[in-house]
């Protein structure tokens, strides 16, 4: 059987992208969450994450539950903490902010989680989680009291980059935050892709296909989005965005 992280690098090796819907738990309308999960795997979505910095573990288990039930594509966790470890994804990222320097979210939740990961025999990858400035306070900045990357320096994002793939980490995820006002920069997409080999992921505040198509051409193998289709008349837009993001390398 393939593993996620599999999945993710032969779409590396062979030049495609991938657009990965994330899914917030605290949408606990099963029928929404069932309209917009099939919507999304018969529009071409190629994977899920599921999380979120401030819900309860039943949330995501739940919302885990909802997800996998609508969709044969994998079901990836996107935790915001220790305790939204839940079984019935298929892996896990275990993400450490390395844009930060608060050591319970570089290390401290993972020590928590690492035996629960284990007893439940999930697939875990290292990802470096990168926070990139993006003009606004973002819940991950607030929440984990740390201070993004400065968006205009692509020498310390890309340094960052290389200390994950040196420190052994197998993704890179570059983030600028749920709903954020300006996306990574393509400049950094770029900068990144070229000068460190792993995948990389790269979300936040993506709310057009072409913007979603930029960071992929700009080198992202997995491209998130999330907010833009908690509205329920964005889900026409599905297939454009995967679309524009598949087209891209091919
Ligand atoms: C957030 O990168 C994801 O962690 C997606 O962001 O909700 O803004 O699409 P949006």
């Amino acid at each position: 059987m393939t593993t996620v992280y599999e999945y993710i690098t032969e779409a590396r090796r062979a030049n495609r992208r991938l657009f990965f819907l994330l899914i917030d738990p605290d949408e606990t309308d099963a029928d929404a969450v069932h309209e917009l999960v099939t919507a999304a795997t018969e529009n071409g979505v190629d994977g899920f994450l599921v999380g979120g910095s401030l819900v309860t573990r039943e949330k995501v288990a739940r919302s885990v539950r909802l997800v996998k039930a609508a969709t044969d594509r994998p079901v990836v966790l996107f935790p915001g903490a220790a305790q939204h470890v839940v079984p019935e994804a298929d892996a896990i990222l275990f993400l450490s902010l390395l844009s930060g320097r608060n050591p319970d979210y570089l290390v401290g939740q993972h020590i928590q989680a690492a035996p629960v990961i284990r007893d439940y025999n999930l697939e875990a990858i290292p990802t470096a989680y990168l926070l990139v400035e993006s003009g606004g306070m973002t819940s991950v900045e607030f929440i984990s009291a740390t201070r993004p990357l400065p968006r205009s320096n692509l020498d310390i994002a890309v340094a960052h980059a290389l200390a994950a793939q040196y420190l052994g980490m197998k993704l890179v995820y570059l983030e600028a935050g749920s709903g954020a006002r300006m996306p990574v920069p393509d400049e950094m997409v770029e900068a990144v892709s070229r000068q460190c080999p792993l995948p990389l992921i790269v979300g936040g505040g993506l709310i057009t296909a072409e913007m979603a198509a930029e960071k992929a051409m700009a080198g992202a193998t997995v491209i998130v989005a999330g907010n833009h289709f908690e509205r329920k008349k964005a889900l026409k837009e599905l297939r454009d965005f995967a679309d524009s993001i598949h087209a891209v390398g091919q």
